[in-house]
């Protein structure tokens, strides 16, 4: 178990990792656990190699990219942007929203409109790459918006298989996803953060659980803080994040709350075999737990001792 109010930075899925080396020298020379939340989801919105966070994210069905964020430390401290479409860096957009404005969440073309008047800088989200994917998924589905999931979608450039048009895999990055963070740092403070473009080829303004608080982010100081991945929909109907750090309060370990919330979308839904949920849920002593409906999902943990890739807990036979 880590030790209260040694540092720490809990990011999902594999790519979490790296991403996590943007943020961890600001812990580990005693900044805030919101800066260094906010610096681990801007490197992933910013690596390209990245398919479906930030720029290269893949587009939704119309061929555009949108992006969504949120960003919290307390239920009185949180902001959020939806359906972004202009500005590179929803997370910190995000930050804005929280730091200069009385609401929780700006959405669409005035959440863009709000970025420019804040002087963040444009930038066209959608690459080549991901504009040959979309025109390829386009070609098989004239008529369709996406059909769900792609199971682990966030690791499938890292698992034998086909790509997200159903082509052969280009490489080992092909196709991330979202990026959650939770981080404690070394007063004590607790911050989280979440990054997506969402569900790939999704009916345009779809908007998931990433931006909604308490859904796919949710941090209270003095209990703890939770962030989920995976398929949005199901998250938000048993309000995810809140409900792994209302179990916290109710004394439970991170790891039981984690699957309680993984119990709830069981009992809640008939699940097929593609959907995933991952969670990882932090108390305020600085214990934590990863798990996930499925394999396939790990933990990227970075403190004064650690920088590895946790295997989560699987809690589907
Ligand atoms: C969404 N939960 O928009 C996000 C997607 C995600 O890993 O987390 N993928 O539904």
């Amino acid at each position: 178990m880590h030790q209260p109010h040694s540092p720490l930075l809990l990011s999902t899925w594999s790519f979490g990792q790296r991403s996590n080396a943007a943020g961890w020298p600001i812990l580990a020379r005693n900044g805030s656990a919101l800066d260094a939340v906010e610096a681990v989801a801007k490197y992933a919105e910013a690596d390209l190699s990245n398919r479906t966070v930030g720029v290269g994210g893949l587009p939704d069905a119309s061929g555009r990219v949108s992006l969504d964020a949120s960003i919290m430390l307390s239920p009185s401290k949180r902001g959020a942007v939806a359906n972004l479409r202009r500005f590179p860096h929803p997370i910190s957009v995000a930050r804005r929203v929280m730091e200069v404005t009385p609401h929780v969440l700006l959405a669409g073309a005035e959440a863009d409109d709000f970025a420019a008047s804040q002087g963040f800088k444009e930038q066209e989200l959608l690459t080549d790459e991901s504009r040959r994917d979309w025109e390829n998924w386009r070609a098989k589905h004239p008529e369709e918006v996406s059909s769900g999931p792609i199971r682990n979608i966030e690791e499938l450039g890292q698992l034998a298989g086909s790509g997200v048009d159903g082509s052969p895999r280009k490489g080992r990055n092909e196709a991330h996803d979202t990026i959650g963070v939770i981080a404690i740092d070394g007063r004590g403070q607790l911050a989280g953060a979440c990054t997506t473009s969402g569900m790939p080829y999704k009916l345009p303004g779809r908007v998931g659980d990433s931006p909604i608080i308490g859904h796919g982010l949710y941090v209270h100081p003095q209990i703890g803080a939770a962030v989920a991945t995976g398929y949005g929909e199901l998250v938000m109907g048993v309000c995810g994040a809140f409900l792994a750090v209302e179990t916290l309060q109710r004394g439970a370990t991170p790891q039981d709350a984690a699957v309680e919330v993984l119990k709830r979308i069981m009992d809640s839904y008939d699940l097929s075999e593609d959907d995933q949920v991952g969670v990882i849920v932090l108390n305020h002593h600085g214990e934590w737990s990863g798990a996930a409906l499925r394999d396939g999902f790990s933990v990227a943990v970075r403190s004064g001792e650690q920088d590895e890739l946790v295997t989560s807990l699987k809690v589907m036979m």
